[in-house]
């Protein structure tokens, strides 16, 4: 692990908005193999030469001289003049912004060639705007004053060659998308229900995906942030024997930057298509209701605050506190609560289903006893017993049915 140090501007976030975002940038950073010995705070307007203050850029300084820091992390986005400033003010360190950060985690986790190109799409049209003020520096390089520098011509290639490989990899990602679409038409015509499973980042959402699965193929689950980037789907079975697809998709995280919300807009219309949301929220994390919001806030951006949504409170193992009364408390890990689960989920996704019934004279208590619970459509009489048409909760008529069943067993025995 390499020794880092946060730089942390502040504008007027409160405090405990403040030391969450400290929390997230250190655990970030982990995830590249930096690990957080320090940080410095500062509040004030960014300065356009060093993000921080005068002062602050030499407590820096020396700080990074005398913990032998290696990488520097900065909270907000740094400008191409505040890069060569820092770096020429502070030396060999690496310089670093919590969108580099955040975009070379996803690097590393792009599997899929769309996972890939996506990553490369937003690293590029993140690194495109901020090729205009190397120019200078190429020409200071080539000497040339004043006039239209070698650096500038230089640097023109170089942005062409940019701007064609991003063209080209949207033509691309264009392809596979259109692919998807043929595949989300063949879903809609098999009528197979569609959840998605949405949450912050490391929520457990891989793990509840790999608990329900029909399948032995598992789905990589891991402590760290942004294990899952492509989307994945896996049939589970409802109570009623139905089978519905279950989606897992790369974790949400607030203060998304821009250009990888763009670059993964694809994966994540995808959610549109779903039935129902499934949003999984750790309980153990101290910032819950911060990170609620922060997907809340994703799905709003996207449209699909509205849609049918289900809240399950994941790793209920770890938890002691009080659990919030809108949502399931469940165990991904350990198997708590998941066939409750899977009964709201058929609820919510079927909730009333009509069946016919036979029910011999003999048995007809037993749809009295049920009067509450379901409702009689249409009944026709037949001379050993009544055909009836039943409206209720799948579980419910399941219920009935069965104890139907069993008496009549216990009569023909
Ligand atoms: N104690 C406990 N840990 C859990 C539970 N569910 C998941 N975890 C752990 O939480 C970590 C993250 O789980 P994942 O399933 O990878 O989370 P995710 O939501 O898919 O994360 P991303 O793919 O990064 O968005 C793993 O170390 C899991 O073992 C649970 O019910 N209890
Ligand atoms: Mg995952």
């Amino acid at each position: 692990m390499k020794r880092g140090i946060l730089c942390y501007l502040a504008q007027d976030e409160k405090e405990e908005e403040i030391s969450y975002n400290l929390e997230e940038l250190k655990e970030l950073a982990r995830n590249i193999d930096i690990e957080v010995k320090d940080y410095l705070l500062q509040r004030r307007r960014p300065d356009p030469n060093y993000l921080l203050g005068e002062g602050k850029v030499q407590e820096l300084k020396e700080k990074v001289e005398r913990e032998s820091i290696e990488a520097v992390i900065f909270n907000l986005e740094l400008s191409p003049r505040q890069i060569l400033r820092l770096e020429e003010r502070l030396g060999q360190v690496e310089i670093w912004d919590r969108t580099q950060v955040i975009l070379e985690i996803f690097r590393h986790r792009a599997r899929s060639r769309e996972g890939k190109i996506q990553v490369e799409l937003a690293r590029l049209t993140y690194l495109y705007p901020r090729m205009l003020g190397l120019g200078e520096v190429l020409s200071r390089l080539g000497g040339g004053i004043g006039t239209r520098g070698p650096g500038e011509t230089k640097l023109e290639v170089l942005r062409r060659s940019v701007r064609r490989r991003i063209y080209h990899l949207r033509q691309e990602l264009e392809d596979i998308r259109r692919n998807r679409e043929v595949l989300r038409q063949q879903r809609i015509k098999n009528a197979i229900p569609v959840v998605a499973l949405v949450g912050y980042t490391n929520a457990g959402k891989s793990t509840l995906l790999n608990a329900l699965s029909l399948s032995e193929n598992k789905v990589l689950a891991e402590d760290r942030l942004f294990a899952t980037l492509d989307p994945v789907s896996r049939r589970i079975r409802l109570p009623s024997g139905r089978q519905v697809l279950l989606i897992d998709t790369v974790g949400f995280i607030q203060h998304m930057p821009a250009k990888l919300k763009e670059a993964f807009k694809a994966t994540l219309e995808e959610l549109s298509s779903a039935d129902l949301l499934l949003h999984v929220i750790d309980l153990t994390s101290p910032y819950m209701d911060r990170q609620v919001a922060a997907v809340e806030n994703i799905l709003r951006e996207l449209g699909l605050i509205h849609r049918p949504l289900l809240k399950v409170y994941n790793k209920v193992d770890r938890f002691t506190g009080i659990i919030p009364v809108d949502g399931l408390a469940i165990s991904a890990l350990h198997g708590t609560n998941l066939p409750l689960l899977l009964n709201r989920l058929e609820e919510k996704l079927f909730p009333v289903e009509e069946r016919t019934l036979w029910i011999p004279f003999t048995h007809l208590g037993e749809l009295f006893r049920a009067r509450n619970r379901v409702e009689v459509v249409e009944e026709i009489y037949t001379p050993q017993g009544v055909r009836v048409l039943l409206r209720g909760r799948p579980q419910d008529l399941r219920v009935l049915e069965a104890r139907i069943r069993k008496k009549e067993e216990n009569v023909n025995k």
